[in-house]
């Protein structure tokens, strides 16, 4: 009797002990695992997690253009300076990204897209556009249809500073309704089009909808 409770407090000690040492691992893992979120794992700007495909091209006001092709009257080329002096739009709208995280009521600056169409002259058998990133690697497509939605926006500002580049700057597209994949950033070439072109995300199983879920 006093052999067996005896034992028994000394596996209960030891259990206790392992108990112990086991909690430590967790948390030391839960630790370590937050500090890496932070020092490097996300990096954010304006609550926007930073995600990118590519490297963060370079730009240059001076040699920046925009170019419209495609299905189109007049293939157009803008100037950083030109664009600035297009006539421009805010709106305050959410941003989400199909991973689960949302940046509520981000303050834009931009242009509309019916005025870079109106400009071009879209020929009557275009349907779609496609936003390409100056990295060459990134792009989405929109019907004109939804290209021309009231909130949807070629944006260069944001909180009214210009666009940082890890956002997109200078230009991105801004396409509240659709997830973060569809708002292509560092936009400098737009192809009108007949039939839609596949996006990055789009080959890999995301939804050329925008809206439903992979
Ligand atoms: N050129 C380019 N645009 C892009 C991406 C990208 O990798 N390259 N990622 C998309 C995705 S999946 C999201 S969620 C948003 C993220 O925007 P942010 O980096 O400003 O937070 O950009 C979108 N636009
Ligand atoms: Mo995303």
């Amino acid at each position: 009797m006093n052999k067996e409770k005896g034992s028994g407090s000394i596996s209960e000690f030891i259990s206790r002990r392992k108990f112990l040492a086991y909690l430590g691992i967790f948390l030391g893992i839960i630790i370590a695992g937050l500090a890496f979120l932070k020092t490097e794992g996300i990096k954010t700007i304006n609550g926007f997690r930073i995600r990118s495909i590519e490297q963060t091209p370079s730009f240059d006001p001076e040699t920046w253009k925009l170019t419209l092709d495609g299905l189109v009257e007049s293939t157009l080329q803008i100037s950083y300076k030109e664009l600035l002096d297009l006539e421009s739009d805010e709106q305050v709208t959410d941003f989400h990204c199909v991973e689960g995280w949302a940046v509520d009521k981000v303050k834009w600056k931009g242009v509309r897209l019916g005025v870079l169409f109106n400009m071009a002259g879209v020929k009557s058998d275009a349907e779609f556009v496609t936003f390409h990133s100056a990295s060459g690697l990134y792009n989405d497509s929109l019907s004109i249809i939804e290209a021309r939605e009231m909130d949807v926006l070629l944006a260069y500002m944001m909180y009214d500073e210009p666009l940082p580049l890890e956002n997109g700057g200078p230009l991105r597209l801004v396409m509240p309704r659709m997830f973060g994949y569809k708002n292509v950033k560092w936009v400098n070439r737009i192809t009108i089009t007949k039939s839609q072109e596949i996006g990055y995300w789009e080959r890999f199983g995301y939804k050329i909808d925008g809206v439903s879920y992979p």
